[in-house]
Parts: structure tokens; C-alpha cells; sequence
């Protein structure tokens, strides 16, 4: 499939995903998702791939958010119906990934592209990029996830607190909040990313889907993380890998 909003690239195992929409800072739309969920999956299917990196294009941003033109007339059965559609088709479909995917977050990372970094298994963030969730200043509240996956990463308290004040923090302080893993500076940042896929790679790609799997069980309801650990790690007597 060719795209219209993102470049796809694979390289030494690492396909990079990079959302190219830079004068709209990167902004979702639904051609964007649409285009997001089929290069997942496509990378997850790919055997000679074994890390994904998703960054924005240019300097300024990550993704300022989603296309806020393209929800302004909805409906309630509309946005309920195209939150379920995101979540399925992208967000929880980049968590439940079996290849790692890092998020290479390269400036502002607000509202929807800060969800979509919160789906990726790991966040690193260059010293400029700037977080935040703007929705309940639009009237809107999180509708890709964050509500649940940003309580996870830093507790309620926090979460409530950067949902409410919808401000926007700094790299560092996203840091010390456990909301990204690793800040570093812009021109160094997907050397970082691709350094941590080569770390990655050196590992058995079964065991590492495994581990991803049991690790997303402990976040259902009703699921216990303790006996999909234990189904996992016999599972991984079965493979190739561990033989
Ligand atoms: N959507 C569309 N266009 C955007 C955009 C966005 N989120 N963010 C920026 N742009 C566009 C601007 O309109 C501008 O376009 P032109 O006017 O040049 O045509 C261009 O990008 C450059 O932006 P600025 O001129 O504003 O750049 P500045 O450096 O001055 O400011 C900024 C940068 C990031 C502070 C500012 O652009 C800004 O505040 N952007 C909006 C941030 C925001 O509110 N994002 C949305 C968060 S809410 C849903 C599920 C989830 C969501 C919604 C619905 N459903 C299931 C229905 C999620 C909602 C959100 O993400």
C-alpha cells in the first residue's frame, strides 16, 4: 500500500514509521490513522523486522493532536463511534503489538499523539518536545485511550492533574513523571531510538511478544496478569527460539 501521510522505512531490522504531515504539526486525521494501522500491522507481519520507531516530521512536532477541523460537527454516536473505530483499528492495536515500538517524540506531543505514545511500548523524547492533553479545553475529553493509559504510566493523581489543568509539560518534567523513559537532544534522539532497537533486537523476538502479552494482561479488568505470566512462559518452552 502506498500512503499519502506517512513514510515508511526499514532499515538493518527497524522499520520507521514517520507521520508526515509537518504543516499541520502532524495533526491525525483519519487518513493518518487509517494509514498508521495498516503499517503496523504490516511491520508486525514482517519477519525481518523487529522494532518499530514512530516519529513526526520536521523539527516542530511529534502530533500536535488530532485534525481538530475534522471532529468539530459530531455527533454523540459519531465520536463514540470513532473513538471505539481508534481504538481498535490503531491504539490498542500498536499496545497489544508484538514487535516493540518506540515512540521518538520530537516536539510537541499533545492531545491524540500524546495517546498514540502512550500505546508504543517505550517513549523517548527530545529536550524540545512538550506534552500535554488540551482536550477539556476544547470541551472534549481523551478519546484514544489516555484516560487509561496516562493513570497507568503516573498514577490518578497525576493523571487527574495534567487531564484537568490541560497544560502542557516539558520533556524533563515528563521525565521525572515516568511519562517517557529517556530525554535527550533533538539531533541525538533517533540515534537513540534506533540504538535501543539494535538492544532489542539482539533478544529472541518470540520471548519479547510473549513478554509483551503478559505484561498488557496485568492492565485488563478481570484478567490475571500472574496466570497469562505463567501460560506465557511455558508457551515460550515451545519455541524455536528458546530450543
Ligand atoms: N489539528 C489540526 N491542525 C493543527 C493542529 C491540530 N491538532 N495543531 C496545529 N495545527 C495546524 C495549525 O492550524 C496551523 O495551520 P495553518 O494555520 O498554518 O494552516 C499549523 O498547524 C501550525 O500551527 P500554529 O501556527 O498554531 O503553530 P504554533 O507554533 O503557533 O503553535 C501549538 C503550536 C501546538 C501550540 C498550536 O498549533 C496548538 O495549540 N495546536 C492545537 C493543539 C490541540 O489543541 N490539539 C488537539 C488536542 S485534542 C476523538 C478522539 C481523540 C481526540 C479527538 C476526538 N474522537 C474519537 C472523536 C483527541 C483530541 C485531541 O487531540
Amino acid at each position: 500500500m502506498s500512503y499519502n501521510t506517512i513514510l515508511v522505512e526499514v532499515t538493518d531490522a527497524v522499520m520507521t514509521i514517520t507521520i508526515n504531515r509537518p504543516k499541520q504539526l502532524n495533526a491525525l486525521n483519519g487518513e493518518t490513522i487509517a494509514e498508521l494501522s495498516d503499517a503496523f500491522k504490516a511491520g508486525e507481519s514482517n519477519t525481518a523486522v523487529r522494532t518499530i520507531i514512530i516519529t513526526g516530521e520536521g523539527e516542530k512536532a511529534f502530533v500536535a493532536g488530532a485534525d481538530i477541523k475534522e471532529f468539530a460537527e459530531f455527533t454523540v454516536d459519531q465520536g463514540r463511534e470513532l473513538s471505539r473505530s481508534g481504538h481498535q483499528n490503531l491504539f490498542d492495536l500498536v499496545e497489544g503489538l508484538k514487535t516493540p515500538v518506540i515512540a521518538a517524540i520530537n516536539g510537541y506531543c499533545l492531545g491524540g499523539g500524546l495517546e498514540l505514545a502512550m500505546a508504543c511500548h517505550i517513549r523517548s523524547a527530545s529536550d524540545n518536545a512538550m506534552m500535554g492533553l488540551p482536550e477539556v479545553s476544547l470541551g472534549v475529553i481523551q478519546g484514544y485511550g489516555g484516560t487509561q493509559r496516562l493513570t497507568q504510566l503516573v498514577g490518578k493523581g497525576k493523571a487527574l492533574e495534567l487531564i484537568m489543568t490541560a497544560g502542557m509539560m516539558k520533556a524533563e518534567e515528563a521525565k521525572d513523571w515516568g511519562l517517557v523513559n529517556h530525554v535527550t537532544f533533538q539531533n541525538e534522539l533517533m540515534g537513540m531510538a534506533e540504538k535501543m532497537a539494535s538492544r532489542i533486537a539482539k533478544n529472541s523476538p518470540k520471548a519479547i511478544g510473549l513478554a509483551i502479552e503478559a505484561v498488557n494482561a496485568g492492565q485488563v479488568d478481570g484478567v490475571n496478569g500472574y496466570n497469562v505470566e505463567i501460560e506465557k512462559f511455558g508457551e515460550a518452552f515451545g519455541t524455536e527460539d528458546f530450543t
